[in-house]
């Protein structure tokens, strides 16, 4: 009887219109402070108005940005205006007094959305919040509970890192990173940019980078099987290609940094020239993974030009702030052997110790070059943790990636450093013990909630040394990642769990209460086209 009652209201209702889908505020990354002030609720229609700051194009572009999420979720139109003092409808402002820029505060009341911040990066934060707490929904009408949200990032360095030498993606590929990047309130995209496998952006001074660097002869196919499908593979970014993508990421509040890997992963550098290796070839632009001995000549002043050459065209291609050098995985054995190279040992005076071999100590005076040629050019250098080994240089910030110990002995050290430990943030990993039903990867095992249990604060620092903990990045190496499909299956809901650790307070975090919200999310990644690995719900540590 009680069953046939609710099919006659629930007919009764959906003769009447579909009741109005209600928002919550169960977002990730979860932010600071979530109040609900009264019984009142904004109701979001087709028509309804975001007013955006008279005159100021950022604002414009968020109201817009605004618009199109809630159209793509909901098929819901909004109208896009200037002004909107005393207006009823969605607000977006500047003006929050925080000391933090991309802080936020997002208002839900009666007749009005507000969204206030003190930088419009702040505002789009404030955005995101609101796209997520609507969610997708059809139905014409979305009403939204009154609220009073006040939200700012644990850190100012949110990064993601995109490998796109072992396979390239097109600029639209990136632009759907940058987009998802984007929906995780992430504000840096680390773009590693060549490697032994492949140089991807143009030089002009060194036009062989691009013509012969940029083409290995075979596709690798299997896990370093030897065999290949015998198809020419490459592919590279135009210094205007390369502009294109920083303006995309830039509206949406993301700095791009740039990685040019040396002195090591350079054997694709060396194919192109030759003369900028130890043995003078001949090289070939490598067709398999792992890590080639064929490094840059450190006694080359060829080489240290060729640096200086490369980096003078990135920082005019590049606006940020870091530019990254890599040097990692530079294998000494040739250095070793190379009567140059044990001249340049020689006249600098570098010393073996007990700590760093001669050659650690000529790769430092590499990347010491850079750093002091960056800092001509008002830019600061960072370097994954290898660039300790044999002395930092002095304004460097480091990459931990090896685990935490560099990280910890930079900040020790009194250097800033991004968290980017392979331990908890290498997104090329297996998410789940089962690999014979996952698509083949490079290895590892790093399930959601891993990545989610990532506390970047080492107790092993004091106070004073944690403040040099400037912020956290995940990697995606490619060697496995042939596609933009495979890309998004690596990485979502994976940058969920990355980005509530990189925003959210770690007494607010909670996996259960995520495991929740993240579904949430999803709907969004499916709403959007992008391929996703829910099957790691189930995968628990
Ligand atoms: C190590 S992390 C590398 C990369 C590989 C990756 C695979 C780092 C600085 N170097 O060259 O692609 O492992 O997980």
């Amino acid at each position: 009887r009680l069953g046939s009652l609710a099919l006659v209201g629930l007919l009764l209702a959906s003769c009447a219109g579909k009741a109005p889908v209600v928002a919550d505020y169960e977002v990730v990354p979860i932010p600071l402070e979530i109040k609900t002030v009264q019984e009142a609720s904004f109701v979001m229609k087709d028509g309804t108005t975001i007013y955006y700051t008279v005159g100021n194009e950022k604002m414009r572009r968020n109201a817009e940005f605004l618009a199109s999420y809630v159209e793509s979720q909901t098929g819901i139109r909004l109208n896009v205006k200037e002004g909107g003092e005393g207006q009823k409808g969605i607000l977006l402002q500047l003006g929050l007094e925080k000391e933090n820029p991309e802080a936020y505060s997002l208002e839900v009341k009666q007749g009005q959305v507000v969204i206030t911040a003190p930088t419009e990066a702040g505002v789009f934060y404030g955005i995101q919040t609101l796209r997520k707490s609507i969610g997708i929904a059809e139905g014409g009408s979305i009403e939204l509970p009154a609220v009073s949200i006040t939200d700012e990032p644990r850190f100012g360095y949110r990064g993601m890192m995109l490998d796109v030498s072992r396979h390239f993606f097109s600029v639209d590929d990136v632009k759907c990173y940058i987009d998802m990047l984007a929906l995780h309130n992430i504000n840096r995209l680390h773009w590693h940019l060549s490697d032994d496998q492949g140089w991807r952006i143009e030089i002009k001074k060194y036009p062989k980078l691009t013509e012969i660097a940029s083409q290995r002869k075979e596709t690798v196919i299997g896990r370093n099987s030897g065999k290949y499908d015998g198809q020419p593979y490459g592919g590279f970014y135009t210094q205007e290609q390369a502009k294109e993508i920083i303006a995309y990421a830039a509206e949406r509040y993301i700095t791009v940094i740039p990685e040019i890997d040396l002195p090591g992963h350079m054997q694709a550098a060396l194919t192109a020239y030759p003369e900028l290796g130890c043995t003078g070839g001949p090289y070939e632009v490598w067709t398999q993974w792992g890590v080639s001995d064929n490094v840059l000549c450190a006694g080359n002043d060829k080489t240290i030009e060729f640096v200086k050459d490369v980096l003078a065209e990135i920082v005019e291609i590049f606006p940020s702030e870091y530019i990254h050098v890599g040097g990692d995985e530079c294998p000494k054995t040739v250095w070793a052997k190379c009567p140059k190279c044990q001249a340049r040992i020689k006249a600098l005076g570098l010393k073996s110790d007990s700590k760093h071999t001669k050659e650690e100590r000529l790769q430092s005076f590499v990347i010491h070059e850079a750093e002091a040629f960056l800092a001509t050019k008002g830019r600061k250098m960072i370097g994954w943790d290898e660039t300790l080994e044999g002395g930092l240089a002095p304004g460097a910030t480091v990459m931990s990636w090896r685990g935490e110990g560099g990280g910890i002995e930079a900040a020790k050290q009194g250097h800033d450093v991004v968290m980017t430990p392979n331990t908890y943030l290498y997104f090329d990993y297996y998410q789940s013990k089962d690999t014979d039903t996952e698509p083949l990867a490079i290895g590892g095992y790093l399930p959601m909630e891993r990545v989610y249990s990532y506390e970047p604060m080492p107790k092993a620092l004091s106070p004073e040394e944690q403040k040099y903990i400037i912020g956290v990045q995940a990697n995606l190496w490619t060697e496995y990642i042939p596609d933009l499909k495979q890309i998004q299956y690596m990485v979502l809901p994976r940058m969920a769990a990355l980005c509530e650790v990189q925003w959210s307070q770690p007494d607010k975090k909670d996996y259960e209460s995520f495991l929740k919200r993240v579904s949430r999310l999803v709907d969004i990644y499916q709403k959007n086209g992008w391929n996703y690995a829910t099957h790691i719900f189930d995968v628990r540590l």
